[in-house]
């Protein structure tokens, strides 16, 4: 085991946008064994997003006897591991060295490559990034499902950025989790003529976290009663539109699936608001550009933020963007396309001196 010791591994990965959200845990008693296990009540479905040289975590992790505590430094900033928001996504790395048969401890250095104050979630690629290049470090041999099961620990989401292409995150039964996993549904070339586009409205940190709020809404929501079975139905019906390459269906389920989730947060006491005015012209003005053309030439979807994603084809790429370029407010929009899971990057993107095992002064890193 001591070969695997003293490498030094660099990891890149993407975030993803659900297509068919996941809003809500299992709470202890729902066949959930553990609340910490991050299980959803929901299968979800997403495509991982790559948009060249922003949106990407990057990681660089080495295990050696030489570190008597794990470090963390996330975007040139030495991380306090006492915090308990850090201990718990930590537990992906345990789970890591559980496998390995390790107690070994790490130093990581990590960098998020997002638009500053963007509020576009990067937890997702964060933990893809961590866990992945932590398995690959210790050179754990175990299947990408299990890596996206140790993934959702750390951040739901962040299972789906296991893969690239289309991914289901299956909700799965059992109350220790381990049927909870991702899996690529389509790869990342299955449809190439879709085009992304992620259009940012606002600055403002948001009110509530995604985690505190779904928690109010499974608590709160009448509505919520409602929204697994709709999304439980949507994700098999979104796998057969992209099966079929029918963008009107998919288009459809994206929308619909979006605004479902946002209502069950207005119906959240005390109510949960992410969209903002600047949301709610775009879609106006999505809807308004579908009904002109007679069809679904595009679809607007929101996560917990007042930020879109628009998703089209690549033909109608120019009539979409002229279309938003029209709304005030719209700060800037970053094109992406459907991108691939972790890649391991080459010793010269590390992050780590493989010499001194010290976090180089990287230009790069805030
Ligand atoms: C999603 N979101 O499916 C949904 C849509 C936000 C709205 O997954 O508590 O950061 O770490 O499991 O994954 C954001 O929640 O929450 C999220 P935790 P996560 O992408």
């Amino acid at each position: 085991m001591d070969a695997m010791l003293d490498k030094v591994v660099t990891v890149l990965a993407r975030p993803n946008m659900a297509l068919v959200k996941y809003w809500g845990k299992r709470r202890l008693g729902e066949d959930c064994g553990d609340p910490k296990l991050n299980l959803p009540l929901n299968s979800s479905f997403s495509i991982t997003l790559d948009a060249g040289h922003e949106l990407f975590t990057k990681t660089s992790i080495v295990f050696s006897e030489r570190f008597e505590r794990d470090t963390f430094y996330l975007d040139g900033k030495l991380q306090d591991m006492d915090n308990p928001e850090l201990s718990e996504r930590f537990l992906t790395i345990e789970k890591i060295r559980e496998l390995a048969g390790v107690k070994t401890k790490a130093l990581i250095v990590s960098v998020n490559y997002f638009p500053t104050a963007s509020g576009l979630a990067s937890s997702a690629s964060g933990l893809a990034a961590l866990v992945f290049a932590a398995a690959k470090a210790l050179d754990v041999k175990t299947s990408q499902e299990k890596l996206s099961e140790i993934a959702r620990i750390g951040s739901g989401s962040a299972c789906r950025s296991m893969f690239g292409g289309f991914v289901v995150w299956e909700r799965g039964r059992s109350p220790d989790g381990t049927d909870s996993v991702a899996r690529q549904a389509f790869g990342e070339d299955y449809w190439r003529d879709l085009s992304v586009m992620v259009c940012m409205t606002s600055q403002k940190k948001k009110k509530i976290s995604s985690r505190a709020g779904m928690k109010q809404t499974v608590a709160t929501s009448e509505l919520y009663r409602l929204r697994p079975e709709i999304a439980e139905r949507r994700v098999i019906e979104i796998q057969r539109a992209v099966k079929d390459k029918d963008f009107d269906a998919m288009a459809e389920i994206i929308m619909a699936d979006t605004m479902n989730m946002h209502a069950t947060m207005l119906d959240t006491r005390p109510p949960i608001m992410y969209l903002n005015d600047i949301s709610k012209d775009i879609i106006y003005a999505i809807e308004g550009l579908n009904e002109e053309k007679g069809r679904k030439a595009c679809a607007y979807t929101f996560d917990a933020g007042p930020h879109a994603c628009i998703i089209c084809r690549k033909d109608d790429e120019k009539d979409v963007m002229n279309r938003l370029k029209g709304i005030d407010g719209v700060e800037r929009c970053i094109k992406a396309r459907i991108g691939a899971g972790p890649e391991i990057l080459q010793e010269s993107d590390s992050l780590i001196d493989v010499d001194t095992l010290l976090p180089k002064k990287h230009k790069e890193a805030r």
